[in-house]
């Protein structure tokens, strides 16, 4: 390859002209995903830009699916930015490079997960127990703040609601809303987001961590975070190992330690004093918290912003589900236009615009462009997600576009929409989430009416990051009658 690039026979990606020392970094502007968008119509899917120090290749469209999939071992590795080596110790599974290990321990990780969520029946509905359990004291919170206020944020609570069904997963434990610890460790997503996210300002100028800027002063904080949510999980994982029995297991997190235990034993005789959990527990309970609050934000924003459809929902569920009980899981394939609404939310949205950055792990080439190893690559999600070639109208958000003429999902475009990435590094959460969100969306749909302050209709902006938060909106919540609150 090296020696096709002297002849002239293959080129590097073209790509905007960089200016001295930032590169193109402050052309991105606030959602670097729009502008990659429009440079990958101008330079074609695979372009290259300067940000900082580094050279970034983007990947755009069809070529993602191409260097993800079917050239995945060579797109499978992660840069060694500054941000990550904070992130579980530089232990994480998501933010760690790959090795003979990784491959292993995302496998037991993986199987794990579905043991305690989509794996069987029984799994599914102790799942199903702990969202329904979660919703109800939500809801009730919801209400209460109503009564109080008429109008309150309501983010926050979505946030320590999605944690406790995580917590009670992982931990077995759930935690009040008003608890401090519990609301210093899962509150700062907004911090994790934005300085984990691609072309993210520390990883590409590290420089500017060692003189007093505001960038750095995020950085600290992005590190404290870092250092208090290892250590709520590390005394979380202890406290777990005085008492683990593999005769009972108790949470995902005893599971994670016998399985790993066993792991290591099995391949070198004994367990070395590494505690091999924790970043793997950490990277499941953060993962889950901070993308299913997001998206949760999200789909309340949109309920209240298009009540028609809010309506729609709930006439759906209501078909289905009468006031004797509670929508279940068994319900789903009953429910096309949730599963509708969900995907749309997820396409729309697209709050996960570009995936973790990846890396090359070798000198390769992609649609024709040379790619030399250890390049930094980002995956434009949202340019899929966004496509006028695939979705009509793709600036509408419009559910109907998942259903054909006798109202079922069409399954060909579901599966065209990317926000849980392709290839090794692919979402391993996946069926959880789309399990829970289907979840929480009918018991919304089903047992209340949400509405906003007219005086102040929330708008679709966002913070830009790893996910996209919503700015803060304020919100009412009215029961359809009593029944969800007064059972147990
Ligand atoms: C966290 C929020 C954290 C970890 C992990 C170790 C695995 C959104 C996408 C993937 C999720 C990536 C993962 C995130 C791990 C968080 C999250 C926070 C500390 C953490 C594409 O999540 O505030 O702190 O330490």
């Amino acid at each position: 390859l090296w020696r096709w690039l002297r002849q002239g026979m293959i080129h590097c990606p073209p790509g905007p002209v960089a200016w001295p020392l930032i590169g193109n970094a402050a052309q991105m502007g606030k959602s670097p995903h729009v502008y990659f968008a429009r440079m990958a119509k101008k330079y074609g899917n695979v372009f290259q830009i300067k940000l900082g120090c580094r050279t970034v290749v983007v990947l755009n469209g069809a070529s993602i699916k191409q260097a993800l999939v079917k050239q995945g071992a060579e797109f499978a590795g992660r840069p060694d930015f500054t941000s990550f080596q904070y992130i579980s110790n530089g232990n994480s599974i998501a933010f760690g490079t790959i090795s003979d290990w990784w491959k292993v321990h995302r496998k037991v990780v993986h199987s794990t997960v579905r043991m305690f969520s989509t794996g069987n029946e029984h799994t599914k509905k102790t799942f199903e127990n702990h969202v329904v359990c979660e919703f109800k004291e939500l809801l009730r919170l919801f209400v209460e703040k109503t009564e109080q206020h008429q109008y309150f944020q309501p983010m926050t609570y979505m946030v320590v609601s999605t944690a406790n069904i995580m917590s009670a997963v992982c931990f077995g434990k759930r935690y009040t809303y008003e608890d401090e610890e519990f609301r210093q460790v899962v509150g700062r997503n907004d911090q994790f987001t934005k300085t984990v996210g691609a072309g993210s300002v520390v990883d590409v100028m590290p420089w500017l961590q060692y003189f007093p800027n505001p960038i750095r002063t995020i950085f600290d904080n992005f590190k404290q975070l870092n250092l208090e949510f290892s250590t709520f999980i590390r005394d979380k994982v202890v406290e777990h190992r005085k008492t683990v029995q593999s005769s009972t297991i108790r949470d995902m997190t005893d599971a994670f330690i016998l399985a790993l235990d066993q792991l290591r034993e099995t391949a070198a005789g004994v367990t070395s004093g590494k505690d091999y959990v924790s970043p793997i527990v950490g990277d499941i309970f953060g993962a889950s918290q901070d993308t299913l609050s997001t998206a949760l934000q999200w789909i309340i924003l949109i309920l209240v912003r298009f009540p028609e459809m809010q309506v729609r929902l709930q006439q759906e569920v209501d078909k289905v589900v009468d006031r004797s009980r509670l929508p279940t899981i068994e319900d789903q394939t009953q429910l096309p236009y949730v599963m509708a609404f969900i995907y749309e939310i997820m396409r729309y949205t697209s709050f996960v615009p570009l995936t973790i950055p990846h890396s090359t792990t070798a000198d390769t080439s992609l649609m024709g462009y040379f790619i030399p190893k250890n390049s930094v690559v980002f995956v434009n999600q949202w340019s899929i997600n966004h496509d006028p070639a695939i979705w009509m109208q793709p600036e509408t958000f419009d559910p109907e576009r998942f259903l054909d003429e006798d109202g079922a999902l069409n399954k060909d475009l579901t599966s065209s929409v990317l926000i849980f990435s392709l290839g090794k590094r692919r979402c391993i959460g996946e069926d959880l989430s789309k399990m829970q969100l289907f979840l929480f969306t009918s018991l919304i749909a089903h047992q209340c009416h949400i509405t906003s302050d007219p005086t102040k209709k929330p708008t679709m902006d966002y913070e830009y990051g790893l996910t996209l938060k919503p700015h803060p909106y304020y919100i009412s919540v009215g029961l359809r009658d009593n029944m969800a609150l007064q059972s147990d």
